[in-house]
């Protein structure tokens, strides 16, 4: 049928892309016989253990957005494609954090569940990461969901929401509490304030991104959580620095006895350099992996320098590679990329929120 036309074109893309870059593999002409004998009869194709783990890595090289690149070939790809129920998801997730957050030495780690397949859609994360606060305004949406499907928690600062599995597109989702176990949280604290700690701040080890798909060959996997380690910026300039966040440049302000009469006393500025090193800090103290934005962003010149000599672009963006924070006083600012492709595949992709 005419509707297998784009599904067969991106999987010989993405065969031919593979076999190029693992030139001890088969000839790509047999296994794109064998995918087109596939679709004719599901009107879909599995990809091999090695395609997936292929795809997975380069879509992440693709993410245009993102200054980790360096690793993208130390990705551990978890491959749970046969798992549809939601209470296994649930599970799968769990198991996810464990071994990514592998007692602070975390581990860039991705598991790919069910894909959609004509006429069964997969089921989805809802949120934006498996982690996630109650309190935090951008997790609004997603704690009121989950009080409405019967959570009883979110009455206190930092409470981790529970996790909501979404059966298929448009079911109603079942809500599962995250195990005590399967989340690292490092409080923070000041290298030379002691009343810092006072402010009552923590945040999590592992950022596990689940509100994209994977897109690869033609095939969608919408639920697809994966997980690097944190830049310090990350989680000091904008989880708790930005007005529509945690907003405490104020509160730091205060306790740092700043001139907050004129914003001519770069009391914002301040404020915003001591909440990055009580991050930096706090999770070095704790023996959690996190980077610093200007070791960074030297990486990730570094990855340009080495893709360059595989003959492979990098598309970047640069109002996302560039750190908020000092931005000029890092390697990143100084340049132009390449430009980012749209339809560049392997890929993640944002989904509409359900
Ligand atoms: C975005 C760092 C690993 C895929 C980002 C951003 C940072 C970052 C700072 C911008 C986030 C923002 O401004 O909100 C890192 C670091 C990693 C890492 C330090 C350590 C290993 C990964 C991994 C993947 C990945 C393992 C996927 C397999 C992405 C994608 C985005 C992104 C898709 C864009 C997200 C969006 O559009 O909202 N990364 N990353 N990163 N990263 Fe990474
Ligand atoms: N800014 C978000 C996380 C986005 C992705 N960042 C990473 N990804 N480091 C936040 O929670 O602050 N990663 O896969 O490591």
């Amino acid at each position: 049928p005419p509707e297998h036309g784009a599904l067969l074109k991106a999987a010989d893309t993405f065969i031919r892309q593979f076999a190029a870059e693992n030139p001890e593999t088969a000839d790509p002409r047999g296994r794109f016989d064998r995918i087109k004998a596939e679709v004719a009869e599901t009107g879909t194709y599995e990809h091999t253990p090695a395609e997936l783990t292929f795809g997975a890595q380069v879509a992440w090289r693709n993410s245009a957005r993102c200054i980790g690149r360096l690793y993208w070939n130390n990705l551990t790809v978890r491959d749970l494609r046969h798992v549809h129920h939601p209470d296994d998801v649930a599970r799968g997730c769990f198991d996810h954090l464990r071994l990514a957050t592998n007692k602070g030495r975390i581990r860039p780690v991705i598991t790919v569940f069910a894909p959609d397949r004509p006429g069964r859609p997969a089921p989805r994360l809802l949120g934006e990461q498996l982690v996630r606060y109650a309190d935090d305004p951008r997790s609004a949406a997603r704690a009121a969901l989950a009080k409405d499907l019967g959570w009883k928690g979110g009455d206190n600062a930092f409470e981790v929401l529970p996790l909501l599995v979404q059966p298929a597109p448009g079911a109603t989702p079942e809500f599962y509490e995250v195990p005590d176990d399967a989340v690292l949280e490092v409080p923070l604290t000041h290298p030379h304030d002691p009343g810092f700690a006072a402010l009552g701040l923590r945040w999590y080890a592992v950022p596990a991104v689940s509100d994209m798909s994977l897109e690869i060959g033609g095939i969608t996997y919408p639920a697809a959580p994966f997980n690097g380690w944190y830049m310090g910026t990350e989680i000091g300039s904008r989880n708790l620095g930005d007005t529509d966040r945690y907003n405490l440049l104020p509160a730091v302000a205060v306790l740092f006895g700043l001139d907050t009469s004129s914003e001519r006393t770069l009391w914002r500025d301040r404020a915003l350099v001591e909440l990055n090193l009580a991050v930096l800090h706090s999770y070095q103290q704790a023996g959690v992996t996190i980077a610093d934005h200007h070791t960074e962003s030297h990486r990730f010149l570094a990855h340009i320098e080495r893709e360059a000599k595989h003959g492979r672009p990098v598309p970047t963006d640069w109002s996302w590679i560039v750190p908020p924070l000092s931005g000029s006083a890092t390697a990143v600012f100084h340049r132009y990329y390449d430009l980012p492709d749209e339809r560049q595949r392997p890929a993640f992709v944002h989904r509409d929120a359900a």
